[in-house]
């Protein structure tokens, strides 16, 4: 993980000001303290910015399903869907200081990750799919996050049993090198069961995390207004775990 990537998601400046701390008793006291919650918080991250498995493209399976909306038929996205997402925008906003509206081309052009990797499903079925587009940090990093973000949210073109379909990460996975903004499955354009024209691959979670037809990505603070609540459609609807690592 980057270096910049990685002080956003310890908190920026952590180091800063230690010194003349450390000069009193209490203040070595605290700072050892604070090194062995340093070192913990370490293991933690290590271990969460650990990658998931990649496969060979000979293990792709021959069909990769579609799950939850399949072909969304709410407000402009069977039109967007007619003209091919010619006029598609990905906002990013929220709690950054350079809020963005993205075409498709201007995500093609930056630098792109290719994954092959398994999508495990709650409702107990697997897939393997080769995946590109860029990594979300790169996105984070050019629109700066304020310090007061520590949560993405993910909002979705399609409204799914009257409640439009989001998600959301903390800056760990947000950051996480698998994490990306995918435009394609298997070499080809996103299929519109598969999320066209933009979806969320975020590989050390749960499927239900992975939020498609991306229309929005949303630095906050707090999960507490947004949806019922919980950080997500499921989580929100039928209690499944807002952190779904694998
Ligand atoms: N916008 C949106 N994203 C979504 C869903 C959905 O219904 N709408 N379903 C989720 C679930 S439960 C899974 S398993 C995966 C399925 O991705 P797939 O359709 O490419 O198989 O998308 C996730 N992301
Ligand atoms: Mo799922």
């Amino acid at each position: 993980m980057k270096r910049r990537g990685f002080l956003a998601v310890i908190g920026a400046g952590f180091a800063a000001g230690c010194n003349k701390i450390a000069e009193s008793d209490s203040g070595s006291r605290l700072l050892g303290a604070a090194e062995k919650w340093h070192q913990g918080a370490h293991r933690l991250l290590t271990d969460r910015e650990a990658l998931a498995p990649e496969y060979p493209r000979s293990a792709i399976s021959s069909y990769f399903r579609g799950n939850g909306s399949t072909d969304p038929q709410n407000g402009d996205y069977p039109a967007q869907a007619a003209e091919g997402f010619a006029n598609w925008r990905l906002e990013v906003r929220g709690l950054v200081e350079n809020p963005m509206s993205l075409s498709l081309d201007n995500i093609r052009r930056l630098p792109q990750r290719t994954q092959v990797t398994r999508h495990d499903c709650v409702e107990g079925w697997s897939a393997i799919g080769e995946w590109t587009g860029p990594q979300l940090s790169l996105i984070l990093d050019a629109a700066k996050l304020k310090p007061e973000a520590k949560f993405i949210v993910f909002r979705c073109a399609d409204n799914l049993n009257g409640q439009d379909y989001y998600e959301s990460v903390d800056l760990i996975d947000a950051y996480h090198p698998q994490t990306i903004v995918a435009h394609r499955l298997n070499g080809e354009p996103l299929p519109v069961k598969n999320g066209a024209p933009l979806r969320m691959r975020i590989e050390r979670q749960l499927g239900y995390k992975h939020a498609k037809y991306l229309t929005a990505i949303e630095a906050v603070a707090s999960l507490d207004d947004i949806g019922r609540g919980q950080g997500g459609y499921w989580e929100d609807r039928s209690g499944y775990q807002w952190y779904a690592g694998i």
